[in-house]
């Protein structure tokens, strides 16, 4: 095509006008800025077609040279306009478009996901509150623990079904996971003289598995020593428990057991949440459900720490954390709370 375009002659004056009007028509076509910037290369560009026309004007007879030399200035600048346009038009669409994918400042915020307490250290929270409360210290301590604090210390005989293996993880022969929290209690009897006034939460393990048990559960567990101390006290402060844990209506009862730390020991009851004492599958048709061991702690604990027997005296008792979120919030199966499914965990 540029050979064809030589200026001058009556044929190519007639391509000159052809080919300005095939370069408007096709620039007026340009969907994209892409498309436009090829076409001024095409025209206008160093070996564009406009620019080879007019470069061949000088060669041409020296009197067709100004007409010639007119008609292609005049196709340049209606091209260069042409393009200028279209360069525009496709810019402001293209601010139109973007105008269209921008923030609606309009719409709702989307909420930031928050997470959430899992219930047992919620409930394990609320529990040591209470106890804060009435003036209890909270204390810590070691989940693989010697077997000296686990069992011991605590007047667990070396016979008693607890220290078998099938209810105990035994590290060594005498070290094992905590089977139960009062091994806290006893640290602290070791480091710290009368009065004492300390709770004790954490994890614990049993071996045990099945609808109500997991292998690991947690325990908040009390003790209280000093003078003067009688089970009324122990009573008194299991009561005020149980109120602000579950309804301060909520009728409670002690019934005697037997644990080898405490003497005399209890059980404690609560009218069952679910029936209300009229009897049900939960309180297996008893009307009451137990959620407390509790007792006058045992001489021989007190003289394993070296305790004055005389003058001191105190109550303990332990709870199993799951036990009573199950029963608080009406849960039948134990593993919902440990399978991570954010659908039960958000509900707390
Ligand atoms: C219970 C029930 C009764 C208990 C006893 C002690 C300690 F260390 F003072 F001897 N700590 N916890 C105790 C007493 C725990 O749990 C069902």
């Amino acid at each position: 095509m540029i050979q064809r375009v030589v200026a001058g002659s009556s044929e190519l004056d007639q391509t000159i006008e052809q080919i300005q009007e095939e370069a408007l028509s096709a620039i007026a076509d340009a969907k994209e800025m892409e498309q436009v910037n090829t076409l001024s290369v095409k025209y206008l560009g160093r070996k564009g077609v406009v620019t080879m026309y007019l470069r061949n004007v000088s060669s041409l007879p020296p009197e067709d040279r100004r007409e010639a030399g007119r008609k292609g200035n005049q196709a340049k600048k209606a091209i260069e306009e042409g393009l200028k346009a279209a360069a525009c038009r496709l810019s402001s669409k293209a601010e139109e478009k973007a105008g269209a994918d921008a923030i609606d400042v309009t719409l709702p915020g989307r909420p930031a996901p928050a997470g959430s307490l899992h219930p047992i250290t919620h409930i394990t929270r609320r529990i040591c509150d209470i106890f804060v409360k009435m003036g209890f210290d909270i204390a810590e301590g070691p989940e693989v623990e010697a077997d000296y604090y686990n069992f011991e210390a605590l007047n667990i005989p070396k016979n008693h079904p607890a220290r078998d293996m099938q209810d105990t993880f035994y590290i060594s022969e005498n070290i094992v996971l905590r089977t139960h929290t009062s091994p806290i209690q006893v640290r602290i009897m070791e480091r710290y003289a009368p009065p004492v006034r300390v709770v004790a939460p954490g994890k614990v393990y049993r071996c045990d598995s099945d609808l109500t048990h997991t292998p690991m559960f947690h325990q908040v567990e009390g003790l209280l020593v000093d003078e003067h101390i009688s089970f009324g006290d122990l009573k008194g402060v299991l009561t005020a428990l149980v109120h602000q844990l579950f309804d301060e209506h909520l009728s409670l009862r002690f019934r005697p057991s037997f644990f080898p730390f405490t003497e005399p020991s209890a059980e404690v009851d609560i009218l069952c949440v679910m029936c209300r004492g009229k009897g049900c599958k939960v309180c297996s048709g008893t009307g009451w459900l137990e959620v407390l061991g509790c007792g006058m702690v045992h001489p021989a604990v007190f003289e394993n720490l070296g305790y004055d027997t005389t003058r001191y005296g105190g109550f303990a008792f332990g709870m199993g954390v799951e036990r009573l979120a199950m029963l608080k919030y009406g849960i039948n199966d134990i593993r919902l709370f440990y399978e991570n499914d954010a659908r039960f965990l958000r509900q707390f």
